[in-house]
């Protein structure tokens, strides 16, 4: 259940409780090939926007960028500990010696002490410098509940105060919740009305797993052009809201908070504007039903090996669940 609150300039925000006691907020900047825009993007977010989550990563390349955007913000009056931080474990990473470290990395480039939450970014550890798609000995064996116990310390030593996974099926969350001591507070997954993800969004609710809905818009270039969908352009015409705005809602509506990026000043600021209405039953029923059922981020290019294995087809990576 979202909780609705206001932050200090007067803005209406909602946020999610997860399992580890702290607050998500529902609406999230997403920083995915932000660039050099990032700064101005995470500014623009915070200051004029009136968001408080980010969501980073290693791997994109920008965590200097979203800082120096952090920073700026605070400069402006803005509390660090009424923003929400997220980055994530690239694939590298995922050996037990190796998480610490880049935990570590991450704050020095984020200009800060502890992340609110990390993730394991995708479940496939890579060799360093491994290529797209990757060659023979590029996907290595991944000791997942060594790579967890570590993410564990980092909760207990006050450097994160949630972790979670990402890009996980059925059969990994059910492995790790196997072993887990902290169960993960967050599952964090493509969920847009082009690809629902039932199944998993059933799982974690099940868990008490709380989740974030990445590429709600259907992604970038290559990606799916649900702002053209014919009915999300049609609820959008009836109800005076934006296709993005009620591609964002619907996320809300399904209770996962959901991570929109866009490096645009005014669509920053659009993509947030979804507190104080709601999608109708039946037109959430219509974005529910939309029937071609697809993966954008389907991990074919950074981990499918079709010779050499251990993943020969995308089919493999998603343990042939979809
Ligand atoms: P989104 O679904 O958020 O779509 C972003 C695209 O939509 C950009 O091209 C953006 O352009 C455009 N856009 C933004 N707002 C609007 C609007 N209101 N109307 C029309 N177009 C709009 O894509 P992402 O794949 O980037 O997903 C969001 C975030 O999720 C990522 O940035 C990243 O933080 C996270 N993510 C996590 C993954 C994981 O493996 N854990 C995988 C993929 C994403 P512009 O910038 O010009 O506005
Ligand atoms: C390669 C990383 C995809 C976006 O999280």
């Amino acid at each position: 259940m979202a909780h609705t609150t206001f932050t200090p300039e007067g803005h209406k925000t909602e946020s999610f409780r997860l399992l580890s006691g702290h607050k998500i907020p529902a609406v999230g900047l997403g920083t995915w090939q932000s660039g050099s825009q990032a700064s101005h993007a995470v500014f623009t977010a915070l200051v004029e926007g009136g968001y408080r989550h980010i969501d980073t990563a290693w791997e994109y390349g920008d965590q200097n960028e979203v800082g120096q955007g952090m920073k700026r913000a605070i400069h402006a009056g803005i509390e660090r500990r009424d923003l929400f931080v997220t980055s994530k474990l690239w694939c590298t990473e995922l050996s037990p010696e190796r998480v610490r470290p880049a935990l570590l990395n991450t704050l020095q480039e984020l200009q800060s002490d502890y992340l609110d939450l990390f993730l394991i970014h995708w479940p496939f550890r890579l060799r360093e410098g491994a290529s797209r798609p990757p060659k023979a000995g590029d996907v290595l064996e991944f000791d997942m509940e060594g790579v967890w116990r570590e993410m564990e310390k980092l909760v207990k030593d006050n450097l994160v105060r949630s972790i979670g996974v990402c890009n996980f099926t059925i059969t990994k969350l059910n492995k790790l919740l196997g072993f887990a001591e902290l169960i993960p507070s967050v599952c964090q997954m493509e969920m847009h009305p082009g690809w629902r993800n039932d199944k998993m969004l059933q799982l974690c609710r099940m868990n008490g797993i709380h989740v974030t809905a990445y590429s709600p818009l259907g992604s970038q270039e290559g990606g799916r052009d649900l702002i053209h969908d014919q009915t999300v352009e049609r609820i959008a015409k009836k109800l005076n809201k934006t296709p993005g705005q009620v591609l964002v809602k619907w996320g809300l509506q399904r209770g996962t908070s959901v991570i929109p990026k866009s490096s645009n000043p005014e669509r920053i600021k659009e993509n947030i504007k979804v507190f104080d209405w709601v999608i109708p039953d039946q037109d959430f029923e219509a974005l529910s039903s939309i029937s071609d059922q697809k993966r954008v981020m389907d991990g074919e290019d950074m981990f499918v090996d079709k010779s050499e294995g251990p993943f020969r087809s995308v089919a493999d990576l998603w343990d042939h669940e979809d």
